[in-house]
């Protein structure tokens, strides 16, 4: 789909004297953002303010500025770096004028999933988050929202049912998420069915266009759609992989992480970004050729520990290392050092040895046992077959012995089998 260019004049709030490093970036950003929705910006308007005014945000002075700009100069839209109320917006709206619409990141966001999600569940998520969000910020008073007819900020699956009766709203978000319950269920057991494989699995984490979904196109041939846009993925995509040891793995590719990307986006995706929370273990993703990697991985981390998702192995994968990134980045505790790679998704550079390291990956909090079955209880070696890497089977006259890489869970399981067990200490 194309859509003629929105001019727009992108706002940023700066509420404290530190905060002009990281607005300036938050706005670089936000015109990635815009760009990727197909606007296009005109002008960026700052305004140092200690408190931000609760009816307009910025002060009024800085809104009559605004109101000059865009009107002098055909502009469209107006995107704010920071969250608006419905009441804001319609104050903005009706300060600045003419036909100007006013959105905020959060809704440019969202704007950017609708045109990018793919599958059902991506689709109804979205719509699902644009009737919380978007729609209450659209129906203020003297809008008319048939005239809106398109364009960023009120495109998408729902840009339909925006249009229809605000009383119709409450039925449309209850059916919506009835439905997305059903799909929950299903994405549930596809889980559990993965699950009972015994197959590990490893989530491709990591901030938006760092390069997750050309990793696992070059692992595997997912021919997922990857571009230099923020959010071209949006829907999960699982694919198993086979290590060069044989072993398999099911790597997931999932959707980026942004700074600022609003709670209730993260609620409206939950289900989709829950494929990080149940991996057995995580590939963060870093574009090192991005002065900002750092700050980037902080906001993923973060992410994650909201997501319950943190704490999992963790192997980090410094992409676009054929950009020329001198030397190892700085991300932070030692520690993890250990854990990372460079590598290029993009030309294959450093692969082999990421897939060296996957491989430990995959053994991190694992051990090598031999275990002792009595031959009347055999049924166990098949618990390891399903759920352990078995490396060799030797018959006796009483017991099988049997050599398997395990986990922890599955040692417990079997530890009567394991006659150097001993007893973990309790915490
Ligand atoms: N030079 C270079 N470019 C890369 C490399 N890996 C990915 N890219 C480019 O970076 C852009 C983003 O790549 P994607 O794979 O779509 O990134 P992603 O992390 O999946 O991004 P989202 O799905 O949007 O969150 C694309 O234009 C890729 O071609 C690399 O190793 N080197
Ligand atoms: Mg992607």
């Amino acid at each position: 789909m194309e859509y003629k260019k929105s001019k727009a004049v992108l706002v940023g709030l700066c509420t404290g004297e530190d905060d002009a490093e990281e607005l300036e970036k938050s706005l670089c950003e936000l015109e990635r953002l815009l760009d990727t929705a197909g606007g296009e910006c005109f002008a960026t308007l700052t305004q140092n303010k200690d408190k931000p005014d609760p009816r307009t945000l910025i002060g009024s002075g800085k809104v009559e500025e605004l109101s000059q700009l865009c009107r002098g100069n055909n502009v469209e839209l107006v995107v704010f770096d920071e969250e608006l109320s419905p009441s804001q917006i319609r104050n903005l709206e009706d300060d600045i004028g003419g036909d100007v619409r006013v959105i905020d990141r959060s809704m440019l966001i969202l704007d950017i999933f609708a045109l990018h999600a793919v599958t059902k569940e991506g689709k109804l998520q979205v719509e699902l988050a644009q009737l919380k969000y978007t729609a209450p910020r659209l129906t203020g008073q003297g809008k008319d929202l048939s005239r809106l007819g398109g364009g960023i900020g009120t495109r998408g699956p729902g840009e339909s049912k925006l249009e229809s009766d605000r009383r119709h709203m409450k039925h449309r978000i209850y059916a919506l998420e009835e439905e997305l319950k059903v799909l929950e269920k299903n994405r549930r057991t596809m889980r559990a069915a993965r699950d009972r494989s015994g197959i590990p699995k490893i989530a491709i984490v990591g901030y938006t266009n760092a390069g997750k979904s050309t990793l696992l196109n070059r692992l595997t041939d997912a021919g997922i759609l990857a571009e230099d846009k923020l959010f071209a993925t949006l829907d999960p995509t699982t694919r198993k992989f086979e290590m060069p040891s044989g072993e398999s793995v099911l790597l997931t590719d999932t959707v980026g992480f942004i700074r600022k990307l609003p709670h209730h986006l993260i609620k409206a995706f939950r289900s989709t970004l829950d494929e990080a929370s149940f991996a057995d273990a995580l590939m963060i993703v870093l574009d090192v050729s991005d002065p900002e990697h750092t700050a980037q991985l902080e906001v993923t981390e973060h992410l994650l520990e909201e997501l319950g998702a943190s704490g999992k192995p963790t192997l980090y994968v410094l992409n676009k290392c054929d950009l020329g990134a001198a030397g190892l980045p700085n991300i932070g505790v030692p520690a993890v050092r250990e854990n990372l790679v460079a590598v290029s998704a993009r030309t294959g550079q450093g692969i082999d040895l990421l897939l060296e390291k996957m491989q430990e990956l995959m053994h991190a909090g694992k051990v090598r046992k031999v275990f002792h079955i009595p031959n009347r209880e055999a049924g166990a070696l098949n618990t390891l077959y399903q759920n352990a890497t078995v490396e060799n089977v030797e018959y006796t006259a009483e017991e099988i012995l049997v050599t398997a890489v395990v986990d922890a869970k599955i040692h417990g399981m079997m530890k009567k089998y394991d006659p150097d067990w001993v007893e973990p200490e309790e915490e």
